[in-house]
């Protein structure tokens, strides 16, 4: 196996025995295989095109599957691959292709599991397939950027919203990764990739916005009651808002963890009594905080850590989520997830163990933030607020992420942390203040919540009257870990924000070329010591 795809990749060059994530060597072929047949998927829908909904349902959610942190279950990712085999023949056959002139990704074919597995340990799949390295970067860095947005896209299409012309994105630039080893082209594409992660990111914020209301201003509970209760984790409020109807009346409370914190910041699922408050922190944390809780926890994406003994009985996963031997809610016939089991589940477990007391404030999205324009418009002009940050991004867990809650620590009182992801785990429960009644860390909801700090930083830029984004008071100070931040990052490049700082470390599979046409293009650096950066961000 190689893996660079995420932030702790090991010594951040790459996992080469198993993953420091828990991924093991079979897994990790696995899904190398996976993206490989998804490109051979795609090449013949480019070739032929070809779209359909089966072929728009399966793609994203492919790619899902192969996100750091989602799936760690050899016989899913087996099955994603037959699959994707299967739609890709059935293609091949309605349109004629001539398989001749077909590359071999899109037309490899199997008798059994085995020749399954022993293509996955071919070189000629795995990321090391490319030998020019900065090529190889190039094409992991859209590849892991085009993951994120096959992510983003699965939970808009899970809420009955999706975009013909995101899917038509993908299968085109899979084709190129294919077809390219044109470094201009590349980089052109990667920069393309942040225009669609943008129109990924809005159609999401569509979805969720039109099916449960605007975010705003929630205080939420971060202590328990005691009753039994089911942990939801992930990002789907599509899953949580049928859990929530499945546990009305039944005695289960249920609470989130992680990313599905900002759930209670939605008008929507503020109806529900038994929507108890947020257990715990984010998810390198989870181990500890899955054992105190009890109960049963559902995992609707990532981040999964591989679970321990004691409580692995009680987590239960969906959608692209997998691990071997963990229960999987079962699907009813209408599409709707079948919760009982997991409730029956709870009520025989003893209420969660308190953690804490307390509450975080939350809902800053961009239409609670646009409520209060005057009211910041001011403070910005009148020098009260000199700086926004934008600490947004993702958790992980390396000491070195200790930066982040140092950094919010010492920011200048008159700055503001704009945040979202579970990266604002750092600091949220930090008692940071107010300017004048403006809480200092404002926090737009989860990763896939970003799109609302672009609409900000747009909205400010039209208000203050100014030319170009980079002229705005905003330091953008970012914490990365998966792939979706990848997508998150090559959409504020696409934007034209410039300087940003991301860290804990710059990514592996950036070559030392690639990396420095992002330093020069758009001053791209990584974090030095919490005073210099201070000194740097924010003057
Ligand atoms: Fe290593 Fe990250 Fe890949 Fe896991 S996802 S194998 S930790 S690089
Ligand atoms: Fe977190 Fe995994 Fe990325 Fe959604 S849950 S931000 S790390």
């Amino acid at each position: 196996m190689f893996c660079f795809q995420c932030q702790e990749a090991a010594r951040n060059e790459g996992c080469t025995i198993a993953g420091v994530c828990g991924k093991k060597d079979i897994v990790a072929d696995l899904q190398d295989l996976l993206v490989y047949t998804i490109k051979g998927l795609c090449y013949v829908c480019e070739k032929s095109n070809y779209l359909d909904d089966e072929v728009m349902e399966y793609i994203p959610k492919a790619l899902f599957v192969t996100i750091t942190n989602v799936n760690f279950d050899d016989k899913d990712v087996m099955d994603y691959i037959k699959k994707g085999v299967e739609l890709r023949e059935k293609i091949i056959e309605k349109t004629n292709l001539n398989k001749e002139e077909l590359p071999h990704c899109a037309t490899w074919n199997y008798e059994n599991d085995d020749d399954i597995i022993e293509l996955s340990l071919a070189k000629e799949v795995s990321v090391l397939a490319e030998d020019n390295e900065d090529i190889r970067s190039l094409k992991e860095l859209i590849t892991y950027g085009i993951k994120g947005i096959g992510a983003y896209l699965s939970h808009a299409m899970h809420l009955g919203y999706n975009n013909e012309e995101i899917h038509k994105f993908i299968v085109k630039a899979m084709t190129k990764l294919v077809d390219s080893k044109d470094a201009d082209e590349l980089f052109n594409l990667a920069m393309e990739t942040g225009k669609y992660a943008v129109d990924t990111l809005a159609l999401l914020d569509k979805a969720n916005t039109e099916t449960y209301g605007h975010p705003e201003i929630t205080e939420v509970n971060l202590g328990v009651r005691d009753r039994p209760g089911i942990l939801i984790s992930g990002h789907d409020l599509k899953d949580l808002e049928q859990l929530l109807e499945q546990t009305k009346g039944t005695g289960v409370d249920v609470y989130t963890h992680c990313e599905m914190l900002p759930a209670h910041y939605y008008p929507f699922f503020k109806k529900y009594d038994h929507f108890v408050g947020n257990y715990g922190g984010s998810w390198p944390f989870q181990t500890e905080e899955f054992e105190k809780f009890n109960g049963p926890i559902i995992m609707t994406t990532n981040c999964l850590v591989p679970p321990k003994d004691s409580y692995k009985d009680r987590v239960y996963v969906t959608g692209a989520v997998g691990y071997p031997g963990l229960k999987r809610i079962p699907v009813r016939e209408d599409g709707t997830k079948d919760f009982s089991e997991v409730i029956e589940h709870a009520k025989k477990c003893k209420p969660p163990t308190p953690l804490e007391n307390g509450k975080i404030v939350g809902g800053f999205a961009h239409n609670q933030v646009l409520a209060l324009a005057d009211k910041i418009i001011e403070a910005v002009k009148s020098g009260k607020i000199r700086k926004f940050v934008v600490m947004a991004g993702c958790d992980g867990r390396h000491k070195t992420r200790e930066y982040y809650t140092e950094f919010a620590k010492k920011l200048p009182k008159d700055t503001v942390i704009l945040t979202c992801g579970c990266a604002k785990y750092r600091f949220i429960k930090l008692d940071l203040g107010d300017i004048d009644g403006i809480p200092r860390v404002l926090d737009a909801g989860q990763c896939n919540d970003s799109y609302s700090l672009a609409v900000v930083a747009l909205k400010l830029k039209e208000v203050l009257g100014l030319e170009d984004i980079n002229e705005l008071p905003i330091a953008y100070n970012i914490a990365w870990y998966e792939q979706k931040a990848v997508a998150v990052l090559l959409a504020l490049l696409y934007l034209g924000v410039k300087n940003i700082v991301l860290g804990p470390t710059l990514p592996a599979f950036l070559s030392p070329n690639v990396a420095k046409v992002l330093v020069e293009k758009f001053g791209i650096s990584t974090i030095s010591t919490v005073d210099e950066d201070i000194k740097r961000l924010v003057g």
